[in-house]
């Protein structure tokens, strides 16, 4: 069986981890058809990618019973297999949807908060999940968290392994929607589909210019934003948002 499915829908990438049986635990197949399916998303025909879970699991972390069987030096596994899909996802020239379809934990809560934005069914759960066999969280779960939801909450959370229900990462902002499990599909259809209409290059500059901004001095960041603006009003997605403007009509983005 492939772990990890793709599907075009138009512009739209849907990457589904493929293991339901373990609620999507991430083993050697899952590192490399995810890698797969990222080298994919970067086709320009594709302006919004959406990441999920096959079954009632979202991904629950490195698959402890193949690591507790492997035996393998770590550090090198994290280097080699999860930081690459990682920077892969902040390297991606449009957006990545998490849609978080049933529990995240571990690393696999890690993969949810690398991407651009997140919504949950009302049937997830956020699990940490390292600290309970006292592990630091991995794959940038410190780095994300922490910019997700500020250090104070981000320790109380990580430490304690508290399981989060979908409510409560609304409340936290660690979801920007939760929907009924019912209507996850469609709403996630409708979500992509929107991502994938808007002007790509500035959702990609703006994702890029996050990821800096938090650790820029302002006067390097004024820069930055100037120096991307004056690139983009180079655009035919600018001239067209200035048309339609001036139209009175919506605007039709082409990514270019
Ligand atoms: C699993 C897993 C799993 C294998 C559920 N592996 N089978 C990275 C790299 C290097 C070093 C180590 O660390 C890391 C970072 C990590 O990601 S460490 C892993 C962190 N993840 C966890 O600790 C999560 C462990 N799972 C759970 O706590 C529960 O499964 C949660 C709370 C997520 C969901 O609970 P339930 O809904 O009650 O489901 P379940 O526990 O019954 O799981 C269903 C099946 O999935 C079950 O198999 P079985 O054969 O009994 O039906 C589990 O054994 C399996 N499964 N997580 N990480």
């Amino acid at each position: 069986m492939t772990s990890v499915l793709t599907r075009r829908a138009g512009a739209v990438l849907e990457i589904t981890l493929n293991r339901p049986e373990v609620l999507n635990a991430i083993d050697e197949g899952v590192q490399a058809g995810l890698h797969d399916a990222l080298e994919e998303a970067a086709d320009p025909a594709i302006r919004a990618v959406v990441l999920t879970g096959a079954g009632r699991g979202f991904c629950v972390g490195q698959d402890l019973q193949e690591f507790h069987a492997g035996g393998r030096d770590v550090a090198e596994h994290l280097r080699t297999r999860y930081h690459r899909n990682v920077l892969a996802i902040r390297k991606l020239e449009k957006p990545v949807l998490a849609v978080v379809n049933g529990p995240a934990a571990g690393a696999g809560l890690s993969l949810a908060l690398v991407c651009d934005l997140r919504i949950a069914s009302d049937e997830a759960v956020f699990v940490p999940g390292f600290i309970g066999i006292g592990l630091v969280p991995d794959a940038g779960g410190t780095w994300f968290a922490e910019r997700v939801l500020g250090a104070a909450r981000a320790f109380e959370w990580l430490t304690s392994g508290r399981r989060l229900t979908a409510a409560e990462a609304l409340q936290w902002g660690l979801v920007s929607e939760v929907v009924p499990a019912a209507e996850l599909a469609a709403r996630t259809a409708a979500l992509a589909d929107e991502l994938a209409s808007s002007p790509t290059r500035a959702v990609w500059e703006t994702k890029r210019l996050l990821d800096h901004a938090a650790r820029s001095k302002l006067s390097d960041q004024l820069e930055r934003e100037a120096e991307t603006q004056a690139q983009l009003v180079r655009t035919r997605d600018f001239a067209e948002g200035l048309a339609a403007f001036g139209e009175k009509r919506p605007p039709r983005f082409t990514g270019s």
